[in-house]
């Protein structure tokens, strides 16, 4: 059976939600952060040099990153759900969103999350961190104007990896000055197997 070694508080959750939407049985190995330092314990280590999370250990193969991990489990069990058909216009933008999440979006959110949680005055990663937010948030909110999902008019892959990137935005707590993320999020939370996930990570 497919092991997913989960981190606490971690992107490891939009494995959980991908791996509950498509109804893949898996057991869940849960790690937990160190009190201080944040960082994921020894243990990972053993399972993927990285010591990150998420890892997803099937019989054949351990891989890491949780883009790959996605569109993996999607072409291996999505029969036809959660992702567009190869070269039509809807699979473009659903290539870009999947890889946006954890190239543009995800270092200056993590960064703005860092300054904060340092404390101090920054002359130069505390203001890049808010500019570069600004703009690649502004990107996604004029996107999902009038919009539901990122990619056509359905959940993908897209979404659950942009799932993350729209907690930190609340997080950081930006709901109010990005309306149509606010609504976005609202959206994912009708799929029972975003709830399903949420409830997962905080038990584990
Ligand atoms: N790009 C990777 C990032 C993996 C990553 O940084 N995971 C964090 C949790 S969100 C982690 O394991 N942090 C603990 C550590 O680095 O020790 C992915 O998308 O999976």
């Amino acid at each position: 059976m497919i092991k997913l070694h989960h981190l606490n508080k971690s992107r490891s959750k939009r494995i959980i939600w991908l791996l509950e939407e498509l109804g893949v049985e898996y057991e869940l190995v849960a790690y937990q952060r160190d009190a201080t330092t944040f960082l994921a314990p020894a243990a990972l280590k053993k399972i993927h040099p990285l010591g990150k999370s998420p890892v997803l250990e099937t019989s054949e193969f351990t891989i890491a990153e949780s883009g790959a991990i996605t569109e993996y489990l999607i072409q291996t069990y999505g029969a036809d759900k959660l992702m567009p058909k190869v070269g039509s216009a809807d699979y473009i933008d659903y290539l870009q969103w999947m890889h946006f999440a954890e190239s543009s979006a995800a270092l200056p959110l993590l960064l703005k999350i860092f300054v904060k949680m340092e404390g101090a005055e920054t002359r130069f990663i505390g203001p890049y961190a808010d500019a570069e937010t600004a703009k690649v948030i502004s990107y996604v909110n004029d996107r999902l104007a009038g919009k539901r999902y990122l990619v056509g008019d359905s959940l993908s892959g897209a979404d659950i990896m942009m799932s993350f990137i729209t907690e930190l935005v609340g997080q950081n707590g930006e709901f109010e000055k990005y309306p149509n993320i606010a609504k976005y999020y609202q959206q994912l939370l009708t799929h029972e197997a975003f709830k399903k996930a949420l409830k997962i990570e905080a038990d584990n």
